[in-house]
């Protein structure tokens, strides 16, 4: 199995007590990132991907393991430093693992995708934007904080075919719900644009969230909703 480490790794750490055919685990992925490792993060990562859908690898993989960060942090075991250190790690993985430019994403239907005023949890658009290039989509990434009334500017002056919001804490909820409703009224009575919210900050709290065609958690089902909007008729 050697020859399929990373350049510059002769062997992998004592995988300690995992099973040697399952080394891509929330817990070993969640040590790799707090040690900053993204080449290693972006192996893991990759062995993953080979055995399993992308959606499904960033939402039983990645997700666990930067909770596992969260819960670290959290608890004093691990320092904010070290948080930074592992989320900055996650970045720069997920950048090496982009969908390969398919010619049909420069032409697929569009999707912009924020995390609404004062949220700075950005690892799930990121993820979320690989599912859709997979799915053939072009993908406009707006990242962190963006204020309401610039995203709705922003969708109105180009085509858009698909919103997508994040909030990573309940705190942010009612501005993601406030940029539900406002991009809902900008639109008047032409045709619904979709519009989809997620991330860890709607998690048990779903339903008070009104507007958007989904609210989740899972990237699983956003695929499953993206090929259905491909799938309807115009
Ligand atoms: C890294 C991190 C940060 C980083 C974020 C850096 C960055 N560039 O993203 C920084 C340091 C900025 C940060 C700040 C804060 N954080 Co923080 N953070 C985290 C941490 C450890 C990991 C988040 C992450 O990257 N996860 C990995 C991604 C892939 O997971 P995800 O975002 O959940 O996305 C998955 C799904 O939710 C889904 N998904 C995501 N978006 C969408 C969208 C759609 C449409 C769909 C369908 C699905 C979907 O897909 C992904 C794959 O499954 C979490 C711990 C945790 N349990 O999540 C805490 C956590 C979210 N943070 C928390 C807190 C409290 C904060 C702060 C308030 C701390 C503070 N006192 O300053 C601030 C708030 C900042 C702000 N204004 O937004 C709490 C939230 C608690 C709560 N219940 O509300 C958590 C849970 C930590 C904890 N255990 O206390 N944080």
């Amino acid at each position: 199995m050697t020859d399929s480490l990373p350049p510059g790794i002769s062997r992998l750490p004592d995988p300690g007590s995992f099973a040697p055919d399952e080394i891509a685990t929330p817990e070993f992925l969640a040590a790799v990132l707090a040690d900053g490792d993204d080449d290693m993060a972006a192996w893991l990562m990759r062995r993953a991907l080979e055995e399993r859908p992308r959606a499904d690898v960033y939402d039983e993989l990645v997700r666990p393991a930067m909770a596992l960060v969260g819960a670290r942090w959290e608890s004093g075991q691990w320092s904010v430093s070290v948080e930074h250190l592992a989320s900055v790690a996650l970045s720069g993985a997920l950048s090496r693992l982009r969908p390969k430019d398919a010619p049909e994403s420069r032409i697929g239907p569009t999707a912009v995708l924020a995390a609404p005023e004062n949220e700075m949890h950005v690892a799930g658009l990121a993820c979320l934007a690989q599912v859709l290039q997979d799915a053939g989509w072009h993908t406009e990434n707006l990242g962190a904080n963006v204020p309401t009334d610039d995203l709705v500017k922003f969708v109105a002056g180009r085509t858009v075919d698909l919103v997508a919001m994040t909030v990573g804490t309940a705190a942010r909820v009612p501005v993601l719900q406030t940029a539900i409703d406002s991009l809902r009224a900008a639109r008047g009575g032409a045709r619904p644009l979709p519009v989809i919210v997620g991330g860890h900050g709607v998690e048990g709290i779903e339903e008070s969230i009104s507007g958007a065609d989904l609210v989740s958690t899972s990237l699983s089902e956003a695929e499953r909703f993206i090929r259905s909007l491909a799938a309807a008729p115009d």
